[in-house]
């Protein structure tokens, strides 16, 4: 809440706001439209994007840049579908090998301490060349955009900052981000401090770093562990649940999923098809039950069960006379009285793809249910991974995990130092 108190503190009354949240308006919201049948699009459930209200605040670039502008550059048209968004997938996809690390030697024939840790700093370095190469079109426009910035200019004065603006709105990063980077930067530049490129790039990197941290998730105490997945149609809740049910077996857990996602037949399907393949169970019901009673099953079962996690997986969009938000807070009110203390974790599922979108969606979704992590997907094949960034600086939640591809190995807990090496160096 704090996040949207300091957004409105910032909002100029005078000003028109993108419309008002199903909360703030006091009355429930217009149903989100059925999305068009070509597929997911953000656009089909969030508000109209940010107007440019900010214009006085906005430096040398971007007054520049809205000069005669009605709308800011990095936000699709609402309702457009997102131009990189991949088609609905009804059904999991090809079952990929995840990636896994190799064996480890079993007793007895444990080899030399040091062959050990350099296998093991090899596999690191293979996987981190991997997370690098998915999260190759945002490097291009981030770490390109950086070298061919500094082969135009050697001295870092006030215009090459003022280009280095333009470089990180147009990936992503939105205007108060890019402004709150730029801040740290000009101050070192009034400290002479930023005497080169390289250096400038380092400052960038630790300004970035610093916005990027924050506190580390929640020791897992409670058994079962509550995880409600939530996000707007196409984003990637149910394949990322399979991917989240497969590292807790991967460590050695049992997880269970619940297919409260009642509203399209082929959604539980999705579910359960991914829960055969990892030999996980999912409790379901018919198409059209009411989710909460999907859910309430579900922990009744975990509890009997003795299972160690739970994933609940929710709709992104609903029947055109049923309110989104209403549903998902009537699963949350049922799952704090099934289970005290429960959920541990709400994560919304943002897809990088909608760029900006991601924004609105979160403040949409905080209100609703009070969200304890963001979940950013399809980082591979975008160039406007620079969102999480904005994601994190504007909701002041943690990200928590990567999506970077269709596979179950493709979901990488988030790594602060490991995301701005790969998309700046
Ligand atoms: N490239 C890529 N594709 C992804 C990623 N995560 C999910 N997808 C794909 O995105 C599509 C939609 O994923 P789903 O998991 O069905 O999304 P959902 O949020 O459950 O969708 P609804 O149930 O319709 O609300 C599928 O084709 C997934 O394979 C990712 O990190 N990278
Ligand atoms: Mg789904």
């Amino acid at each position: 809440m704090g996040w949207l108190r300091r957004r409105q503190q910032d909002t100029d009354p005078e000003e028109p706001r993108e419309p008002a949240g199903p909360e703030a308006s006091g009355e429930s919201a217009p149903e989100p439209p059925e999305p068009s049948p070509e597929g997911p699009s953000a656009g089909d459930e969030t508000p109209a994007p940010e107007s440019p209200g900010e214009g006085e605040r906005r430096p040398g670039f971007f007054r520049r840049l809205f000069r005669g502008r009605e709308a800011p550059l990095t936000e699709a048209e609402p309702g457009a579908p997102a131009p990189e968004a991949p088609p609905e997938a009804e059904a999991p996809g090809p079952f990929e090998e995840p990636d896994l690390p190799p064996a480890a030697p079993a007793a007895g024939e444990t080899e030399a301490a040091e062959p050990e840790v350099e296998r093991a700093e090899a596999e690191r370095r293979g996987l981190f060349r991997r997370f690098r190469e998915r999260l190759g079109r945002t490097r291009e426009a981030l770490a390109g955009g950086l070298a061919r910035l500094f082969a135009r200019r050697q001295v870092v004065d006030a215009e090459l900052l003022e280009e280095l603006e333009e470089l990180l709105i147009t990936a992503d990063l939105g205007v108060e981000t890019t402004l709150a980077l730029m801040a740290a930067l000009q101050e070192k530049l009034k400290r002479r401090e930023l005497s080169d490129p390289e250096r400038l790039k380092a400052a960038l990197a630790e300004a970035m770093l610093r916005m990027l941290r924050t506190p580390a998730p929640l020791p897992r105490e409670a058994r079962p562990w509550v995880v409600l997945v939530v996000g707007v149609n196409g984003v990637g809740k149910t394949t990322t649940i399979a991917k989240l049910a497969h590292m807790e077996q991967q460590a050695g857990r049992e997880p269970l999923l619940i297919a409260a996602d009642t509203f399209r037949a082929a959604a539980a399907e999705q579910l359960a098809e991914w829960g055969r393949r990892l030999g996980v169970e999912v409790i379901r019901q018919k198409p059209g039950a009411d989710p909460a009673a999907v859910v309430f099953d579900g922990l009744t079962a975990a509890l009997s069960r003795g299972v160690d996690s739970v994933y609940i997986d929710t709709a992104g969009r609903l029947h055109t006379k049923v309110n989104l938000m209403e549903e998902l807070k009537k699963i949350h009110r049922t799952i704090m009285k099934k289970v005290p203390g429960a959920p541990h974790e709400t994560y919304l599922v943002l897809d990088a793809t909608t760029g900006q979108n991601a924004l609105s969606q979160a403040r949409l979704f905080q209100e609703a249910v009070g969200l304890t992590g963001l979940i950013l997907t399809k980082l591979d094949g975008t160039a406007k991974g620079g969102v999480a960034l904005a994601v994190v600086h504007e909701t002041g939640l943690p990200l928590r995990y990567l999506g970077v591809g269709e596979g179950l190995g493709d979901l990488k807990p988030f790594d602060p130092e490991a995301f701005v090496a790969a998309i700046l160096g």
